[in-house]
């Protein structure tokens, strides 16, 4: 209840700010781009973690507001390493099923991309897996409405809930992100391994990038190049870690 009562002010008073994770091309360990990952810094409680508040928000329905600040901010970023002339990594936001059912989501983009003086390529949209379900056609003609206009989408924790195979097939995505159970699952099965193997090996048949989340070792970072996965992210290669200190690291690395 404490959080409900003060997230109007919070988002007000800018409490609400993202950090980014970079995520790396295994076989030279570029950085291909980042995600941004919303972190409330409230003046008494200190830094709250999303897996408390977002969960809230979503039932409450006060997520809409908080996405679309949080997309801002990342608009806002990428503008500024344009005008730095930093490498134009491009950045995911998360997408919440609320956004898709109760937002004009290509307006609010468009508006956006308008704003900041962006292309769409430079803005990943990350849609969780469990927002299929509800409404397949819908979420397929909105994903598809925004490819066309040029933005990517990425199916998120893919693997964790609900999805089947046959949601994966006809949902038209660019990349899709594997869930971190797989890789993080103890011990480590070949009937896990294999499953990986599947997934990766379907999604390079229908041409979408596999981007693998939450590796934590070199170990798993090992099993994920054997079996083909390009992408990874993770706290073994890099935290979510607040702006500035993710500008240090691109100047570094670049
Ligand atoms: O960053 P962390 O791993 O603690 O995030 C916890 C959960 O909150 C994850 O499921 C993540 O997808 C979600 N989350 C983090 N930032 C955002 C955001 O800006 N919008 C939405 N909708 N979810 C987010
Ligand atoms: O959007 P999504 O639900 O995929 O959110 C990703 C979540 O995973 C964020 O909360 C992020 O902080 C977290 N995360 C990122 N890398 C790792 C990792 O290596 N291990 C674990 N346990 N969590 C991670
Ligand atoms: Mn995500
Ligand atoms: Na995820």
């Amino acid at each position: 209840q404490k959080i409900v009562d003060s997230m109007e002010s919070a988002l007000a008073d800018g409490e609400f700010e993202i950090y980014l994770q970079p995520k790396y091309r295994i076989r030279d360990r570029r950085m291909v781009g980042a995600e941004a990952l919303v972190r409330w810094n409230h003046p008494e409680w200190g830094l709250q973690s999303p897996a408390v508040f977002i969960p809230l928000f979503e039932r409450n329905g006060f997520i809409t507001r908080l996405d679309q600040s949080v997309w801002d901010q990342a608009c806002a970023v990428l503008q500024d390493w344009k005008k730095q002339g930093l490498p134009d990594l491009p950045i995911s936001v998360n997408v919440s099923r609320a956004d898709i059912y109760h937002m004009d989501l290509t307006d609010t983009l468009s508006g956006l991309m308008r704003r900041y003086g962006l292309n769409p390529s430079s803005l990943h949209l990350e849609i969780t897996e469990s927002a299929y379900t509800e409404n397949p056609q819908q979420i397929i003609d909105t994903v598809s409405h925004l490819r066309e206009l040029g933005y990517i989408v990425e199916m998120d924790d893919f693997g964790s809930g609900y999805s089947s195979l046959h949601m994966l097939c006809k949902m038209p995505v660019d990349i899709l992100k594997l869930d971190m159970k797989f890789i993080q699952s103890e011990p480590a099965t070949l009937v896990n391994q294999e499953i990986m193997r599947f997934i990766i090996n379907l999604a390079h048949l229908m041409s979408l990038d596999v981007v693998a989340e939450g590796v934590e070792t070199a170990e798993q970072l090992d099993r994920l190049r054997e079996i083909g996965c390009e992408y990874v992210q993770g706290y073994y290669l890099a935290k979510p870690m607040p702006v500035k200190e993710f500008e240090q690291l691109i100047k570094k690395e670049s």
